[in-house]
């Protein structure tokens, strides 16, 4: 027998995981659950560890478990027949990519086909993987066809200039700047206030107040609330429009007024109106930055901006680019709308888990090897 730890985040995921490996013949020793990340124990992610028991070489290991299947143990027919399959499909596979290959180097001569792969390979959408790439070739002299850095540059700073991206919010010097993260449920807009809170009062040395509008989960209040003590920066919760004018009212000694709000659906039209009455109601001028979570796939992205179009938000901040391995749907919704990127958040650790965007970077990320 031997031990054996499970991580998802709920109970019932680490134990299928557990079961796709062993089929029953793990037992459970305890399990609990941890945050990981965060400030000091707070906002961090809820993951559930679940340790067994497990007999040190499992009949049901399957191929896609991550444990070596021992080869002393004899295969069964059923095995064999698999095995076959999945070579045949293997094969199929091998065929078809040839035939796609011969296809794309004669539309894309010489190293364009290799930079349209690229492309694609990294979620961007096949329609501007396609206008890009053209765009390049149709400038680019013959003779540089075959120099894939040439090319690369070329695309690179024709994409650059399809994408807007901006730095940091700027404070406005006279009078507060006040600025409200709104988006889907988890995207991480509170622990993206937190950094900002804490990177503008610490770093920027910023006279720095929150409100929050977000008063469905009292346990969110009292972590926020937990957070403002600690860093020692003002937090007001409000539960109406009129209370929330009164907050900024009562704020306007700050350099910078951070908002929070409630997490909404993307289908939910009364939750949008409800986020419009707040910021149009208070007779301030709220710079509203929409968060957009890197692993969502693009048309989700692009569902999600024509819904929060409504309330029409000024910037984009891109969270959890570190669950990530693609850049292509964000950067595919950035050629599409007119709104800038300013942050992008890296992690889950308060605060320095976020930085100011980057144009550069961000196409590099693409285009490199
Ligand atoms: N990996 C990773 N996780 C993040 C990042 N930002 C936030 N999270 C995690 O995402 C989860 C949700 O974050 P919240 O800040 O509560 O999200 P929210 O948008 O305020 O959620 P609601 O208020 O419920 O709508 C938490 O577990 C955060 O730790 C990030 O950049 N990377
Ligand atoms: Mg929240």
């Amino acid at each position: 027998m031997m031990y054996k730890t499970y991580e998802a985040e709920t109970l019932q995921k680490a134990l299928l995981l557990m079961d796709i490996d062993y089929g029953g013949k793990a037992k459970v020793i305890s399990y609990r659950t941890i945050r990981k990340g965060g400030f000091l124990g707070l906002f961090g992610k809820k993951v559930t560890e679940v340790t067994c028991m497990v007999p040190s070489l499992s009949p049901l290991i399957r191929n896609y478990s991550n444990t070596k299947v021992s080869p002393s143990i004899p295969k069964s027919k059923e095995e064999d027949k698999i095995e076959l399959i999945q070579k045949e499909i293997e094969g199929i596979k091998e065929y078809m990519g040839g035939i796609l290959e011969e296809k794309k180097q004669i539309r894309y001569p010489g190293k364009s086909g290799g930079l349209y792969n690229k492309l694609i390979q990294n979620d961007i959408d096949n329609d501007l993987a396609e206008r890009l790439v053209n765009r390049v070739i149709s400038e680019v002299p013959a003779l540089q066809i075959d120099n894939r850095e040439y090319l690369k540059s070329r695309l690179s700073s024709y994409i650059s200039t399809l994408i807007k991206v901006e730095g940091a919010i700027q404070l406005n010097g006279t009078g507060p700047k006040i600025v409200a993260l709104v988006g889907t449920t988890g995207v991480g807009k509170t622990t993206t206030l937190a950094k900002l809170a804490a990177n503008f009062a610490f770093n920027e040395k910023k006279k720095v107040s929150l409100i929050t509008i977000d008063t469905y989960r009292i346990a969110a209040v009292e972590q926020l609330r937990t957070f403002t003590e600690i860093i020692g920066v003002p937090l007001k919760v409000v539960f109406d429009p009129v209370e929330f004018k009164k907050a900024i009212d009562e704020s306007l000694d700050s350099d910078l007024i951070l908002i929070d709000t409630a997490g909404r659906s993307q289908r939910n039209d009364m939750q949008m109106q409800e986020l419009k009455k707040y910021f149009n109601g208070s007779g301030y001028n709220i710079e509203k930055y929409l968060l957009l979570g890197a692993t969502t796939k693009y048309k989700d992205l692009l569902n999600i901006v024509r819904n929060f179009k409504k309330i029409s938000f000024d910037k984009i901040i891109l969270t959890k680019i570190d669950e990530t391995m693609t850049m292509g749907p964000i950067i595919s919704l950035l050629t599409k709308i007119p709104q800038a990127l300013s942050y992008i958040t890296t992690g889950q650790n308060v605060p320095e888990d976020i930085k100011e965007a980057d144009a550069y970077e961000l196409v590099e990320s693409i285009l490199n090897d």
